[in-house]
């Protein structure tokens, strides 16, 4: 069968209004650049004329500009899901133009399968290549293509020239029955294939093919600054001294780290260590950083749902293909981010805090509670079921004007029963096997930066000496930082007798 060519502009036509659509990819990497940005022209130009046109869009995680960026500044979403991250989107999200519904990303594709948000009735993927029989080999990112390609009334497929065909066995396509018929995952360990490499897609549903020819766009990351590289050296340290104590074993443990610059600086500190033996991650993104750990033999295999990689990585990677063929696999969201396997692996999972109270809870997601800034991504599917969570973050924000470590969080996306380990540019708070005050001394004298330490220490001795409770909050007084932040702009200025 073959299948018609058609231009971005043509296959925006086939979409309308309140349709549920589900897109490839995961984080940039994967997800389609010129039809959701044609679509986004269409609804600008329907709302000129008075029509009502928003798409409801379900992803792997973030997209990119083209797509969400697009989307977002036509006004043209209606739901989305599970993650995202561009402005113009967080400005919808905010502004209540967008219903965005944040989601742990493993439960999403069995979410759809169930039918709890409807049908799916458009899937636009990103494909390296494609067959007369509708079979596709998938891009940089996967996501949960499997599941839309199956329900999916109609799929338009951009078969972007930059990936190449030769992509072909990068991919483990799964897609695990649903309960009460579920098996185990059978992945034991993070090499293991247990798919297809490609997706079979049934050609009836095939509509046409549209061309791009466009790298993921994402940029490289800035030179790391000495908060970072302190983060990181932190995390490192902290994981030698665990092997060293032998709660690692010395053949390590699979890592999985989130997106930023904090995450490729561990990963670079990580491949400068003689002692750390070669890594494998077992990881929902590859960064650059990983890549040229793989370069230097530091990472013998990397697991994935992408890879999210700046266009120059990319396009190194793109071209020399046989070298990464036996360190890389490229799996569904459902599998790569897969609650039993991360369990069973024994992954070390490493995120970032927008802020973590004294007590270890952590807040990943909301600005001063109430303004999303991406979602909670992966890190809850990774954190609350690896060997070890650990969260990092700088002490201090906004020229010292905010703490990250603040005496209650303003949303909790991580509970203190999930996170074991603090890390700041100050140091390491193990949290482990301590009760809540311990925790909280912990936290503030190796964590919180000193000058906010006066303000945490008056916070917990009032909450001790006030109405005590294993977990010494004061209701009242909670969140002074936060309030006072509001106020002045400046946490630094809290007077907590205002609120005793
Ligand atoms: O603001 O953008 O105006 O400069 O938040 O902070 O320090 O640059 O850190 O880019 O690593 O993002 C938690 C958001 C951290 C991210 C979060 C402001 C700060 C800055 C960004 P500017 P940084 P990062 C893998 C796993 C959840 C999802 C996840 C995230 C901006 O890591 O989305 O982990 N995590 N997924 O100034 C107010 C505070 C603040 C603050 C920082 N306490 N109050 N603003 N900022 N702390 C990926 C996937 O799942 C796909």
């Amino acid at each position: 069968m073959s299948f018609p060519i058609l231009t971005p502009q043509e296959a925006a036509e086939l979409f309308h209004h309140d349709q549920n659509v589900g897109f490839s990819g995961f984080t940039a990497s994967g997800s389609p650049k010129v039809v959701p940005e044609a679509i986004a022209h269409r609804a600008e130009a329907l709302h000129d004329k008075g029509e009502d046109f928003k798409i409801n869009v379900f992803t792997g995680a973030s997209t990119n500009n083209w797509a969400d960026g697009a989307l977002a500044r036509a006004n043209a979403l209606g739901k989305r899901t599970p993650y995202q991250n561009t402005p113009d989107l967080r400005k919808r999200i905010n502004s209540h133009d967008c219903h965005y519904f944040d989601l742990h990303l493993s439960e999403l594709a069995q979410k759809v399968r169930y039918g709890t948000y409807g049908d799916i009735d458009m899937a636009i993927f990103e494909v390296a290549d494609v067959k007369p029989n509708g079979e596709v080999v998938l891009g940089t990112g996967v996501g949960n293509v499997p599941t839309y390609a199956r329900l999916a009334k109609k799929v338009v497929l951009e078969l972007n020239a930059k990936l190449k065909p030769e992509l072909y066995g990068f991919h483990d396509i799964y897609l695990p029955l649903d309960p009460p018929y579920r098996r185990e995952i059978p992945i034991f360990k993070a090499s293991d294939r247990i798919g297809v490499p490609t997706v079979k897609i049934d050609p009836e549903k095939i509509v046409g093919i549209v061309h791009s020819d466009s790298y993921d766009g994402i940029k490289g990351f800035t030179p790391l600054d000495d908060t970072t590289l302190q983060i990181g050296a932190n995390v490192c340290g902290f994981l030698i001294n665990e092997m060293r104590a032998g709660r690692i074993p010395k053949e390590f443990l699979p890592l999985q780290s989130g997106v930023g610059n904090v995450a490729n600086a561990v990963l670079f500190g990580l491949g400068d260590s003689k002692e750390i033996p070669p890594v494998t991650m077992y990881t929902e993104v590859i960064q650059d950083a990983v890549i040229e750990l793989m370069k230097m033999g530091k990472c013998r295999f990397g697991s994935t749902c992408s890879l999210t990689l700046s266009d120059a990585t990319e396009a190194e990677v793109l071209d020399n293909l046989d070298f990464f063929r036996d360190k890389l696999v490229l799996r569904p969201a459902e599998i790569s981010n897969n609650p039993e396997v991360i369990r069973r692996l024994g992954v070390i999972a490493m995120n970032t805090a927008l802020e973590a109270d004294i007590f270890g809870n952590i807040n990943s997601t909301h600005v001063v509670g109430t303004k999303m800034m991406n979602g909670i991504g992966g890190s809850g599917d990774f954190t609350r079921n690896g060997y070890l969570s650990i969260f990092s973050c700088p002490s201090v924000t906004k020229g010292g004007l905010i703490s990250n470590i603040v005496p209650m969080v303003s949303h909790t996306d991580h509970s203190e029963h999930s996170v074991d380990i603090l890390i700041t540019e100050q140091g390491v708070a193990d949290l482990r096997g301590k009760d809540p005050v311990q925790r909280a001394h912990e936290i503030i004298e190796n964590c919180a930066n000193p000058i906010f330490r006066p303000l945490l220490r008056d916070y917990l001795n009032r909450g001790i000496n006030g109405h005590g409770g294993q977990t010494p909050h004061t209701m009242g007084a909670a969140l002074a930082f936060h309030d006072e932040f509001l106020r002045s702009g400046d946490m630094r200025n809290t007077d907590f007798s205002r609120y005793f």
